[in-house]
């Protein structure tokens, strides 16, 4: 979508700080993060929340879950443990509208979120 902040991002139109590029996901650096490790995975498909989906978008929305692991692997998460959040929509506290899993690490996490 051309006026997709995360759209730009993935096309590099804008910059971000990526840390992970495939076909279909890609991931880069939260520019406010909310813990020591704190990164967006993103599916490259333009959907405004996970209500877009359709039965298509399962292998791409499993994918992001591989990359979650091979990020939580390649920075050394597992141990001190790691939190995967969506938001869908505004009431839930999303901000930009372009499905995306926030992957949160370093710091001890409370339940609930707030
Ligand atoms: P949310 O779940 O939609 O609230 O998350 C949006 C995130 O996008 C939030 O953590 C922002 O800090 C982040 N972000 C960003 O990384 N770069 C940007 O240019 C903008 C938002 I605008």
């Amino acid at each position: 979508m051309s006026d997709c902040l995360f759209c730009k991002i993935s096309k590099g139109d804008i910059p971000g700080d990526k840390v992970y590029e495939d076909d279909n996901v890609f991931a880069f650096r939260d520019i406010n993060p909310q813990a020591p490790t704190h990164i967006l995975i993103c599916p490259k498909k333009h959907m405004s929340t996970i209500m877009d989906m359709d039965s298509e978008d399962e292998p791409m929305i499993g994918s992001i879950f591989s990359v979650a692991n091979t990020l939580a692997t390649e920075m050394g998460l597992e141990k001190g443990g790691f939190r995967l959040v969506l938001n869908c929509g505004s009431g839930a506290g999303q901000s930009v509208f372009h499905v995306h899993f926030h992957l949160l690490a370093g710091r001890p996490m409370k339940w609930p979120p707030g």
